[in-house]
């Protein structure tokens, strides 16, 4: 069985939402909501009390601004789960490649995504698929958190690290990694459509922006002995050094450094690190 969990802006999600997976998933299913309208909890919490509430063996944490487009993704995604016990994720978007400095997925020179992209209704195709060789599935690192879905039985081993963020940033990245740490799998899946409505300038408002790069840099910190890493791509190993290299000296991570968040990070952080 699927949990879907939602972490709700409001007391309940949209009915089209509701409406939309009822019609597509294809599977037996719950609606695990996480009433969030006080925003007395961050993602990191919203989700763990999800994790808490559901039954399924598989979870699927989704947005409430997604829409399915394809029909019968739960019976897809189950059969992928099914066919291969070492997969922990699969989300519709994700890196191949994490540099040893902050970045975001999306901003990795090594990317497999397909999804659909509803900028206040402009709906764009963000399909990356050059990775796929013909596949469904491929292998990666970190996946967007706009809908992924996550072994149940994994829960225990991992869980959304509440402790060390906060707000609504990275909790997608941190679980794929957690996921990698504990010997699964995470994939990227282009056999389901689904469409996210999302638009840059909503996101990057300026308080919204401080805690995401704020978070990523605790990112960064927290898995320092991990990174760079990279999975799914058969290319040479000097290739990603080099590519982690030029990392280094991208705008963004000069940005991200000079940010006050960055700095600020710095100093929240230094003491932790003397504890270690
Ligand atoms: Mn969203």
């Amino acid at each position: 069985m699927f949990s879907v969990v939602i972490c709700s802006r409001k007391t309940d999600i949209p009915a089209e939402l509701r409406n939309n997976v009822e019609n597509t998933i294809g599977c037996e299913y719950e609606l695990v909501v996480i009433d969030n309208s006080g925003n007395d909890s961050s993602i990191f919490q919203a989700y763990n009390e999800g994790v808490k509430h559901s039954k399924g063996e598989i979870l699927c944490f989704v947005h409430e601004d997604v829409l399915f487009r394809s029909k019968d993704w739960g019976a897809t995604i189950e059969k992928q789960f099914n066919n291969d016990e070492q997969i922990g994720v699969i989300g519709f978007a994700g890196t191949h490649f994490l540099p040893d400095t902050p970045m975001y997925w999306y901003s990795s020179p090594f990317v497999s995504q397909r999804n659909l992209n509803n900028d206040k209704g402009v709906v764009e195709e963000h399909f990356h698929e050059d990775w796929f060789n013909g596949e469904e599935l491929i292998e990666a690192v970190a996946v967007d958190g706009f809908c992924f879905f996550a072994r149940k039985s994994l829960f225990g081993r991992i869980s959304f690290d509440d402790k060390t963020y906060k707000g609504f940033h990275l909790y997608d990245m941190d679980i794929c990694m957690q996921v990698i740490e504990a010997g699964y799998r995470v994939c990227v899946c282009r056999s389901v459509l689904a469409e996210h409505c999302w638009s840059e300038s909503m996101q990057f408002s300026k308080q919204g922006s401080d805690l995401f790069f704020y978070n990523l840099e605790l990112f960064s910190e927290k898995w320092r002995s991990r990174l760079p890493v990279h999975k799914g791509l058969d290319l040479p190993e000097e290739v990603f050094e080099r590519v982690n290299r030029l990392c280094r000296q991208s705008f963004e991570a000069q940005l991200i450094r000079k940010s006050k968040a960055y700095r600020l990070g710095k100093v929240v952080l230094t003491p932790l690190r003397w504890f270690k």
